[in-house]
């Protein structure tokens, strides 16, 4: 099957007549072909978005609103085969695609329709002067480009704010997990959006991402994926004075004080550790547990990760599937190999899993534990991103907070507790764009989501989209 990149309202092949193989991971089979864009793909989408941007900045926030919710109610009706070729191209259980993945892309479009509807911009008087009132318009063109763990649920978080307010966009999606952005096109299409108002451009990073990033006609990029792209991306965007939102990695702490519900706090940490196989930019990878609780913790910890089932992502009775690349499996195998070298001891898992039959090629690897390492082992500072967590203990609630903070990045901290000015306390030190007291990934659309130091710039979510996908302009009227 060869997917299609989606300009001025059409399926069309690259302009290269080049493809790129799809990996299904949980097999190690080529399953699909992807466009190999370039510039000049690039280049047709841009003009396309360009050409459509005045009827659709001016069409009216309850056409653009009215179009949005059909897109949802196609995701919604489509959900099983979304769900399907969501699992087949990352390689994550089908449950999380079928409850997470695909509801959240659908919730994405669902939520900006209605948002849009009731952003407002503000005033200011200068009594017997003369008032000033704020205009919040599109920006034109904008790049969205964005990751391949949660594949349709980042790709339409950033679409999604981005035409409601108005722009049009040149999007691409990671060459890992196309297929759903393909999808989507396909919807669109259903849906009767007009064309050029969505472009989606198939292809690698270093080249159809990066000329989306220098194309000067895009006047802004949504980027979510790691640290290290983010930093290239910048350099690049930076000097042309492109506005930047930038999701990057995390390495979350999660703070559990002696005082936690137990149960919650286990069950919930066995998820945040290893939900989506770990590939999630929130989940908790730095377990800190007080030292009263913390061997029976980790032992209840340790032996719920082993009760966790791995194999056929398909196969709804298995909680974990593949890692998305055999490169990706490489990448955090050898932090196992380097927790050794730091002197960790790995408790459970971490071992390369054979799935018989017709996953045998698969990328499967159980997940594993870490403990004895210290705070500043590369396994305890750099983003692992799949079914790898460190446990270690700690005394004071001063020490807590150091090691949580004991990073470069700074996107989300869990704190577990039954003290609610503890919570609170600690909420407030921690160095991170979002803080959970007593749960995880519980997520208000509406909420500013982001991070903080290498985690990224910007926020993204609720009326913050909105806000970065316009431009103000201040408009001050003298009363003469
Ligand atoms: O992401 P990349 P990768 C982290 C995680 C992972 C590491 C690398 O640690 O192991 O990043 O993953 C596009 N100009 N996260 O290599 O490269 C690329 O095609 C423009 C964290 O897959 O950052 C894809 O569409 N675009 C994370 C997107 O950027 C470029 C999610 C992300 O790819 C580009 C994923 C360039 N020069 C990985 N280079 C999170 N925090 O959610 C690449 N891209």
């Amino acid at each position: 099957m060869h997917l299609k990149n989606y300009i001025d309202g059409v399926l069309v092949p690259p302009y290269s007549s080049n493809y790129l193989d799809n990996i299904n991971p949980a097999t190690g089979k080529v399953y699909s072909q992807i466009p190999d864009s370039d510039e000049r793909d690039v280049q047709l989408a841009v003009e396309a978005a360009e050409k459509a941007f005045l009827h659709w900045s001016s069409c009216g926030i309850e056409q653009r609103s009215r179009m949005l919710m059909r897109i949802a109610d196609l995701i919604e009706q489509k959900l099983e085969n979304l769900a399907i070729a969501e699992t087949t191209d990352s390689g994550k259980a089908i449950t999380t695609s079928r409850t997470i993945d695909i509801p959240r892309a659908q919730a994405n479009f669902r939520f900006f329709a209605n948002a849009i509807t009731q952003f407002g911009s503000e005033s200011f008087h200068m009594e017997h002067q003369a008032i000033n009132y704020t205009l919040r318009q599109p920006l034109g063109v904008v790049g969205c480009i964005s990751p391949w763990n949660l594949p349709l649920y980042l790709f339409t978080w950033k679409i999604a704010p981005a035409l409601a307010a108005g722009n049009c966009v040149v999007a691409k999606p990671s060459e890992l997990t196309p297929m759903t952005a393909f999808l989507l096109s396909q919807i669109c299409i259903e849906a009767g959006l007009p064309a050029g108002v969505l472009n989606i451009v198939h292809g690698l990073g270093n080249k159809t991402g990066q000329a989306i990033v220098e194309h000067p006609k895009v006047k802004a990029i949504s980027f979510t994926g790691g640290t290290d792209t983010g930093r290239k991306i910048a350099q690049v965007a930076a000097p042309m004075f492109k506005k930047l939102s930038l999701e990057l990695g995390g390495k979350n702490a999660n703070l559990i004080f002696a005082d936690c519900d137990f149960e919650k706090a286990v069950e919930t940490t066995v998820r945040s550790s290893f939900a989506n196989n770990g590939q999630i930019c929130l989940c908790g990878s730095r377990v800190y547990v007080q030292r009263p609780l913390y061997e029976r913790f980790r032992d209840e910890l340790m032996k719920r990760t082993q009760d966790l089932k791995t194999g056929n992502p398909l196969d709804t009775t298995n909680d974990l599937g593949a890692l998305v690349s055999p490169q990706h499996l490489e990448k955090v195998m050898g932090y196992l190999d380097l927790a050794k070298a730091e002197g960790g001891t790995i408790l459970c898992g971490g071992e390369r899993l054979e799935v018989g039959g017709e996953n045998a090629g698969g990328y499967f690897l159980s997940p594993a534990i870490i403990e004895g390492l210290s705070n500043e082992a590369r396994c305890n500072q750099e983003e692992i991103f799949g079914l790898v967590i460190t446990i270690a203990p700690f005394d004071t609630e001063a020490e807590a907070i150091t090691l949580a903070n004991g990073t470069s990045y700074g996107l989300s901290s869990t704190v577990w507790t039954q003290d609610i000015s503890r919570a609170n306390r600690v909420a407030e030190q921690l160095q991170a764009g979002i803080v959970w007291v007593n749960c995880w990934m519980l997520r208000d659309l509406r909420t500013p989501f982001g991070g903080v130091k290498n985690s990224g710039v910007g926020r993204e979510g609720g009326f913050e989209a909105l806000r970065f996908f316009t431009e103000a302009k201040n408009v001050c009227v003298w009363y003469g």
